[in-house]
C-alpha cells in the first residue's frame, strides 16, 4: 500500500494534514494526520468521506459543451484543447466588443492556494471585476485588521497567559472543528471563556459567560463596553498613550453609547452589560474569533468588526503575549500577492472597477490606501494581495449583466463557487447568469451553476494536486506545511481533470500571456515557492521535499508596535485614516438599520440564516450519500412557543416567506432562540433531482437565499456586504400546504 501525505480542502480553513492509503492506483482509506506540527487533522468527520466523493459519480471527467439551449441538460463531451480554443476565443471576442471589464469572475471560499492564478489572469486581461464570497466572509475582517494594525491580527493562546478566550458571532462547533477543539483545551486549562451570539449554541452552553444579543448590535455591544470600561478606567492606558492614535476622540464617541441606549438597542439588561464589561476588562491578554455573523449584518458590518478589535486594543491584548499578535508578512514567503502581478492591471481600469465608486472600502480605493502603506513598511517584495481585500460589487455586477449599466457584463468565469447558491437572490442572479453570452463553470462536481453553463469543465480537487496547509494570501501565517498529491489529474479512459492553476494558465497563455506564466505546472508553483522560503535548503522538487521534511516553523512576535506598524500614523488606529480618506466615519459606531417600508413590515421574524452544519460545507456534498445520511433534509429552527401559534409541529415542512420570495425547510422546534428569530440553512439543492430547467436539481424549493435580498440600498455602506443575518433579514414562516405525511409519500 502506497502512502500520501496531502491537505485536506474540503472546507475553505486551513489544509489539515491527511494521510490518503493507496492500493492499486485507488484510494484505499484516508485518516487525518494528528501528528503534523502546523496544521494537524482530527476532529473532522469530512476526510474518512473522501473515497466515496472522488469516485462518486457526480464527479466531473471530462469537458462538457452545452448542446441545446442553456439549462436544457443536454452535453457534449469535449477534449481540453477545444474547449479552452473555443472559450478563449469568445473572451476575446468580448473584449474586442465591449473591453476586458466584460468580463468578471466569481469566486467562493477558497480552496487551497491557486486563487492567485485567477486574479493574475484578471488582471494580464485587463478586468478589474473579480467578485466573491470574500465581500461577505473574511474580507472585511482582513481589510479591517490592514487598516487598523497595519497587518491581520493572530490568536497568541498562551496557558498562564491568556485570561480569556471569547467567540464573537462564532459557532465552532459546527463549522470549525479546530477551533472548537482549542476552545475545549482552553476552558480545560482553567481559562475563562466567553460567547456573543444571539442563540444559545453549544460553545454558549459551555462557556463561563454568554451574551444574548439582538441580531446585528454587534458593534453597539462593543461600544456600551468601551463606554463602562474607560469610564471605570479598566483600559490598557500605557498601550493606549504609546500605540495608538484617536484615544482622545474615541472617549468622545463612546459617550454617545451609555449603557442605558446599549442595553435597549442589544437587548440586554444593564447589570448583564455591566458584567459583561467587567468581565472582559478583568480577563486580558486574551484571544478573540471573530465569526462571519457580523460580517453578514449590514449596515454595521464594517463598524462592528473595527468596534470589536478597538475594544481588544484600549484593553491592552493587541501585540502583547497571550493576546493577539500582529503579523508582518512572513520573511521570505512567496505569497499569493506577490503571484498575482497587480501591477498589471491599468490604473483606469481599475477605475472601472463595479461599485468600487459607492463602496470604497473592500475595492481598489481602500486596497490602494492600505497597500501603500503596507510597501512602504515591508518593501516591494511584501505586496498586499488583492484576492481577500479588493473585489468588484456582486449585486451591482448582476445588475450591470441584467441592465448594461454602468457597461455590460457579458461573460461571466465560475471558479470554486456556487453563485446559483451562494449569493443573495438567487431569482436575481439567475436571471443575470441565463443573460449572458458566455459563462464558464470549473468546478469538481455537477452544481445548479454548471447545469446553466456553456463549458462545464473538471477541476482536480486536493487529492489531485499538491497543495499547503495554513496557507494565506496575504502571508498573515508563517507557518506552512505542504501536502503532496495523492492521486494524478489524468487517467486515460476515466478522467481528465486540470487544476485551477492548469486552467488559468493555459486560457491566459491562448490570450497572449504566454510571458507571464513561468512555471508550467502547478508543481513547478510550489517548488518556486519552497525555494524561496527554504532558499538556503536544497530542495529538489515539492514531492521529495514533502519526504526530507514536511514542515518548518516561523514566528510571529509580540512587541512590534514599537518599530512601527504599516499604518498611515505607524500606529494602532482607533481613528482610522484609511475610512477616513474614504470618506466614512473614521471611528467606531452603531448604525440603526432602515425602518423596513412597504411590503417588508408584514414580515415579523429575523432569519439567522446560514448557521453551519456539519458535515457539508456551503452547497457542497449533498450528493455524496455518507454525507447526506448524517443530515438527509434542510433544517429549519423555530422557537417552540412561535412554532405553536402557527401550529408547526417537528418534522413538518415549512415556507419560510419574504416580499423576494419563498423556500421551504423542514421544523426543528427549539429553546435556544429568542421569540423572534429563526435559524435556517443554505447552500440546499437536491442533486438527486432532475438536472435540466426547470428543476436544476431542485433549486428552487430549499435554497434560502431564495428569500434573501440584495438590494445595493440594504448592503453595508463600507463594504457593500449584503444581508445573511441581523435586523435586514426579516421573513415569516407558515406551515406548507403539502405537510409531512404527503412528502414523505
Ligand atoms: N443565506 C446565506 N448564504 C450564504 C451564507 C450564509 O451564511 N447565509 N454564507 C456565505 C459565505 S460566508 C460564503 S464564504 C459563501 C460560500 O460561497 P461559495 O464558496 O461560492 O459556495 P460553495 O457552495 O462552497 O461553492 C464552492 C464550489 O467550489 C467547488 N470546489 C471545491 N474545491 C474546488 C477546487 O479546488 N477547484 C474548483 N474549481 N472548484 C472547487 C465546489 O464543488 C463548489 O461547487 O456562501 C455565502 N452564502
Ligand atoms: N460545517 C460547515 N463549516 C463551515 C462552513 C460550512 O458551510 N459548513 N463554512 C465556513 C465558512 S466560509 C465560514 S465564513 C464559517 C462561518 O462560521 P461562523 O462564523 O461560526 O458562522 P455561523 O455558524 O453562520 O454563525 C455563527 C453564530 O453567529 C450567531 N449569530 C447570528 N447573528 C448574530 C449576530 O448578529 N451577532 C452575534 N454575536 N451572533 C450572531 C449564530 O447564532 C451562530 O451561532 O464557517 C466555516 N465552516
Ligand atoms: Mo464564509
Amino acid at each position: 500500500m502506497d502512502l500520501k501525505f496531502s491537505s485536506c480542502y474540503f472546507c475553505s480553513s486551513r489544509g489539515c494534514a491527511v494521510k490518503v492509503y493507496l492500493e492499486d492506483g485507488r484510494i484505499k482509506r484516508v485518516t487525518v494526520d494528528t501528528r503534523a506540527p502546523v496544521v494537524p487533522g482530527g476532529h473532522c468527520v469530512r476526510p474518512a468521506l473522501a473515497k466515496a466523493y472522488q469516485e462518486h459519480p457526480f464527479r466531473l471527467d471530462f469537458p462538457m459543451k452545452r448542446k441545446g439551449a442553456r439549462g436544457e441538460g443536454r452535453w457534449e463531451p469535449i477534449p481540453w484543447d477545444q474547449a479552452l480554443d473555443e472559450i478563449a476565443g469568445k473572451l476575446a471576442d468580448l473584449k474586442a466588443r465591449y473591453g476586458p471589464e466584460t468580463i468578471a469572475t466569481s469566486s467562493g471560499t477558497g480552496r487551497g492556494a491557486w486563487e492567485f492564478a485567477k486574479t493574475r489572469f484578471m488582471n494580464l486581461f485587463g478586468s478589474p471585476n473579480r467578485f466573491g464570497a470574500v465581500t461577505v466572509c473574511y474580507g472585511p475582517r482582513i481589510m479591517v485588521w490592514l487598516a487598523t494594525f497595519g497587518g491581520t491580527l493572530v490568536a497568541d493562546r498562551r496557558e498562564g497567559v491568556t485570561r480569556l478566550v471569547t467567540l464573537w458571532g462564532r459557532n465552532p462547533h459546527e463549522g470549525g472543528p479546530h477551533t472548537w477543539h482549542s476552545f475545549l483545551k482552553a476552558k480545560k486549562a482553567g481559562i475563562a471563556t466567553m460567547v456573543v451570539d444571539s442563540r444559545f449554541t453549544e460553545p454558549a452552553r459551555q462557556a463561563d459567560l454568554w451574551v444574548p444579543i439582538r441580531p446585528g448590535t454587534d458593534a453597539a455591544l462593543a461600544l456600551g463596553m468601551m463606554h463602562i470600561i474607560l469610564r471605570e478606567g479598566w483600559h490598557d492606558a500605557g498601550f493606549v498613550e504609546n500605540f495608538t492614535v484617536g484615544f482622545e476622540d474615541l472617549k468622545k464617541r463612546v459617550r454617545d453609547y451609555p449603557p442605558e441606549r446599549v442595553c435597549s438597542i442589544c437587548g440586554l439588561s444593564p447589570e448583564k452589560l455591566v458584567d459583561t464589561a467587567r468581565f472582559f476588562a478583568a480577563r486580558q491578554p486574551s484571544n478573540i474569533t471573530i465569526g462571519v455573523a457580523s460580517e453578514h449584518s449590514p449596515p454595521n458590518s464594517i463598524q462592528a468588526v473595527r468596534a470589536i478589535n478597538v475594544l481588544l486594543a484600549v484593553c491592552g491584548s493587541v501585540d502583547t503575549p497571550g493576546g493577539m499578535l500582529i503579523a508582518s508578512p512572513s520573511e521570505g514567503f512567496i505569497t499569493d500577492a506577490a503571484m498575482e502581478l497587480n501591477e498589471a492591471l491599468p490604473d483606469e481600469q481599475r477605475a472601472k472597477q463595479i461599485g468600487a465608486d459607492r463602496f470604497r472600502f473592500l475595492s481598489y480605493p481602500g486596497w490602494e490606501l492600505v497597500e501603500r502603506e503596507v510597501r512602504k513598511k515591508w518593501g516591494e517584495n511584501h505586496p498586499a494581495g488583492v484576492y481577500l481585500t479588493c473585489m468588484a460589487h456582486a449585486p451591482l455586477t448582476f445588475r450591470a449583466m441584467l441592465t448594461g449599466k454602468p457597461y455590460p457584463v457579458r461573460g461571466l468565469l465560475v471558479s470554486g463557487s456556487n453563485p446559483l447558491l451562494a449569493y443573495a437572490n438567487t431569482k436575481l442572479v439567475y436571471e443575470a447568469l441565463m443573460s449572458l453570452d458566455l459563462l464558464v463553470t470549473l468546478d469538481l462536481t455537477w452544481t445548479p451553476t454548471a447545469g446553466i453553463s456553456d463549458y462545464v469543465l473538471p477541476a482536480a480537487c486536493w487529492l489531485e494536486r499538491p497543495d499547503m496547509g495554513n496557507f494565506s494570501s496575504i502571508g498573515a501565517y508563517p507557518l506552512v506545511q505542504l501536502g503532496e498529491a495523492a492521486l494524478p489529474a489524468f487517467v486515460d479512459g476515466r478522467y481528465d481533470r486540470y487544476d485551477d492553476y492548469r486552467f488559468w494558465r493555459e486560457l491566459g497563455c491562448r490570450l497572449g500571456q504566454e510571458g507571464s506564466w513561468p512555471q508550467e505546472t502547478f508543481d513547478q508553483v510550489w517548488e518556486y515557492r519552497m525555494e524561496k522560503i527554504f532558499r538556503e535548503r536544497n530542495v529538489e522538487s515539492v514531492a521529495g521535499f514533502v519526504r526530507q521534511k514536511r514542515w518548518e516553523k516561523g514566528q510571529v512576535e509580540a512587541g512590534v508596535c514599537a518599530g512601527g506598524l504599516a499604518t498611515a500614523s505607524g500606529k494602532v488606529e482607533i481613528k482610522s485614516s484609511v475610512l477616513q480618506a474614504l470618506g466614512y466615519d473614521p471611528l467606531p459606531s452603531y448604525t440603526e438599520p432602515q425602518e423596513p417600508e412597504g411590503e417588508w413590515k408584514k414580515y415579523p421574524l429575523l432569519n439567522l440564516s446560514g448557521v453551519r452544519t456539519m458535515p457539508y460545507h456551503h452547497s457542497e456534498y449533498r450528493h455524496v450519500e455518507e454525507f447526506r445520511r448524517m443530515h438527509p433534509d434542510p433544517i429549519v429552527e423555530i422557537p417552540v412557543d412561535t412554532a405553536r401559534k402557527k401550529g408547526i409541529v417537528d418534522g413538518d415542512w415549512v415556507w419560510i416567506e419574504t416580499p423576494v420570495g419563498r423556500c421551504r425547510q423542514r421544523a426543528r422546534l427549539v429553546t435556544t432562540l429568542p421569540p423572534d428569530c429563526i435559524t435556517t440553512q443554505h447552500g440546499w439543492w437536491f442533486p438527486e433531482k432532475p438536472a435540466a430547467s426547470p428543476s436544476l436539481y431542485g433549486l428552487w424549493e430549499s435554497n434560502i437565499n431564495l428569500t434573501t435580498d440584495d438590494d445595493p440600498e440594504k448592503c453595508d455602506p463600507i463594504s457593500g456586504g449584503w444581508p445573511f443575518k441581523g435586523q435586514y433579514m426579516r421573513c415569516r414562516i407558515r406551515k406548507a400546504e403539502e405537510g409531512r405525511r404527503k412528502d414523505e409519500g
